[in-house]
């Protein structure tokens, strides 16, 4: 059976076949072809990579059987730590199972009404949640508050323009007013807008606006077992097909994400938004970019794609959004605030239109509804966000705890994506069909099992068909563990992995639940649920 890459700097790495001895292990290698990887035993890897043979650092015969190994020992590598120290600290709480008994029934059996003060690891998002360094809790004491043409917002501005390579920056006060605003302006009722999966606030906002989203994103991306290093990826095949089929002008213009959340943080190739370009300029369609997790998508082109081990974070992601017309962000994932967002577009006219109605949702054009302190955070954490080690040791994080659910066999998505990992609710819980909401069932088993708060991403969060008013049905059935930013240790996932792992022995007891309250937007959020 296939394990996949796992460490940080190289496209393969060492496993312990099905946890057998520690001198049988082998090294999976991702194939050319971007689709299959191979199998070959440490002494082949040696000379095809750079990985280091086992017996360099494995368990020798001096050691005792009970020597504890570090992580990095274990896989045959030196260890790696986080590039910071901690400066301040906020005490953690856990709770009684009975406590949580009682928390759990009143907030409906669902993990966005609980309290978080009855929560443990808080794994609900990585948005907003990431600890500041120093250098942004300084920023937020330069705040410049005038109302109008704050200098911090002039060093967001800059901050834009020199790493993600846009001309015009319209702030916003996080990712949906920016997505709002765009929807309002690019959208004309009735046309198409084709996308790579769909987000949640993102197709509502389209369709608010009269569009009608077309899901253009390969089929690997819908099936959590397939190995694609680019799961983010658009078929440009079901692109072509629908431009020709309802006409260029009847698309508003082509919605790319960088890491796609919905699928499992799955990244975009560098080649498939070249490709993407030149079909969208050969037809005259605009081409944007959710820009939210763009520095994730550009550690793994770093990683795996083909001429951009050598370059930086930084060059990479400026090379990847200087192939979109424009670009909206939520600043509080990559960006490492816990509040704020931007629109940034090269058209001027465009530019004109946005910023005279930011002034009508958000606030005036220099400040978007935030604070001249956010606004200042915001342009420290661009600059923090796209330093290699920073990426390296974030990702570095989500995988180590994909790892040691994979080497259980635990059921998740494959690759590990960039900001968290899905577990595969359809597989945790064969016994549960769809309508019985296995991922939301999931959440709430792990929440009682030990306080750790995760996110259904499955039928809860997909909705409701807006012609017909039935049920989506996604194909990814998922409970999102999302990791915050420089916030959690490798102790924490460890406690979050021993914790899976109960639940998963004790699924077969599991029966499901109904909904019992459908709020008519984003449902999700707000929804009642109770026991089968
Ligand atoms: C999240 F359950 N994401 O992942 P805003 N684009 C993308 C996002 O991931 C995103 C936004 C735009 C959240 C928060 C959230 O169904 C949900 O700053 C790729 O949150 O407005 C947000 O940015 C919107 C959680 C949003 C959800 C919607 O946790």
């Amino acid at each position: 059976m296939c394990r996949r890459s796992l460490f940080p700097q190289l496209l393969k790495r060492t496993i312990k076949p099905n946890g057998g001895a520690a001198d049988r292990r082998s090294i999976f290698l991702w194939g050319q072809d971007d689709l299959h990887f191979a199998r070959v035993n440490v002494e082949q890897a040696a000379y095809i990579g750079s990985a280091q043979p086992a017996d360099s650092i494995r368990r020798s015969n001096e050691m005792s059987p009970n020597t504890l190994l570090t992580i990095g020992q274990q896989f045959s590598r030196r260890s790696w730590a986080e590039p910071w120290k901690i400066k301040m600290v906020e005490p953690l709480h856990m709770s009684s199972r009975e406590e949580r008994e009682k928390a759990l029934h009143k907030a409906g059996f669902n993990t966005f009404l609980l309290r978080s003060d009855d929560v443990y690891i808080d794994l609900l998002t990585d948005s907003g949640t990431g600890a500041m360094s120093d250098r942004q809790w300084a920023g937020m004491m330069l705040g410049d508050e005038a109302y109008a043409g704050s200098r911090n917002f002039y060093h967001l501005e800059s901050a834009v323009q020199k790493f993600y390579g846009y001309k015009y920056i319209v702030p916003t006060h996080q990712g949906r007013g920016a997505e709002h605003l765009i929807s309002k302006v690019a959208i004309k009722p009735g046309q198409y807008v084709p996308g790579n999966m769909y987000f949640t606030t993102t197709r509502l906002h389209q369709e608010l606006a009269g569009g009608i989203f077309v899901d253009v994103i390969i089929d690997e991306a819908h099936d959590p077992q397939i190995l694609h290093p680019f799961k983010g990826n658009i078929d440009l095949d079901k692109l072509e097909t629908l431009i020709k089929r309802e006409g260029a002008d009847n698309i508003a213009y082509v919605s790319v994400a960088g890491t796609v959340n919905m699928a499992g943080g799955q990244p975009v190739s560098m080649a498939n938004i070249k490709d993407l370009r030149d079909l969208t300029k050969r037809h005259g369609i605009k081409l944007f970019l959710d820009a939210t997790r763009m520095v994730e998508n550009a550690f793994f082109i770093q990683e795996r794609e083909d001429g951009y081990a050598d370059k930086s974070i930084a060059e990479i992601l400026r090379e990847f959004c200087g192939y979109s017309d424009a670009a909206w962000m939520s600043a509080k994932k990559d960006s490492l605030v816990n509040i704020g967002g931007w629109l940034a577009v090269n058209d001027e006219e465009m530019f004109e239109e946005l910023r005279n109605l930011v002034v009508v949702y958000e606030g005036l054009h220099t400040y978007g509804g935030l604070a001249g302190r956010d606004l200042e955070a915001m342009a420290i954490g661009i600059a923090e966000s796209v330093q290699d080690e920073h990426i390296q040791s974030r990702i570095g994080q989500v995988r180590y705890l994909g790892e040691l659910l994979t080497t259980w066999n635990i059921p998740i998505v494959h690759p590990v994506g960039g900001h968290a990992i899905f577990l595969d609710a359809k597989a945790f819980y064969p016994q549960l069909e769809q309508i019985k909401f296995p991922a939301q069932t999931l959440a709430a088993e792990l929440y009682l099992d030990s306080g750790i708060r995760s996110m259904e991403r499955g039928i809860a969060s997909a909705g409701r068909n807006a012609e017909t008013g039935d049920h989506n049905y996604p194909k990814l059935e998922l409970t999102r563990l999302t990791i915050p930013r420089r916030v959690y240790t490798q102790a924490h996932m460890d406690v979050v992995a021993e914790s899976v792992r109960a639940v998963y022995e004790n699924r077969d007891q599991t029966r499901g639940l109904k909904m019992v309250h459908e709020p008519k937007y984003l449902r999700f959020f707000q929804a009642r649920f109770e026991r089968l």
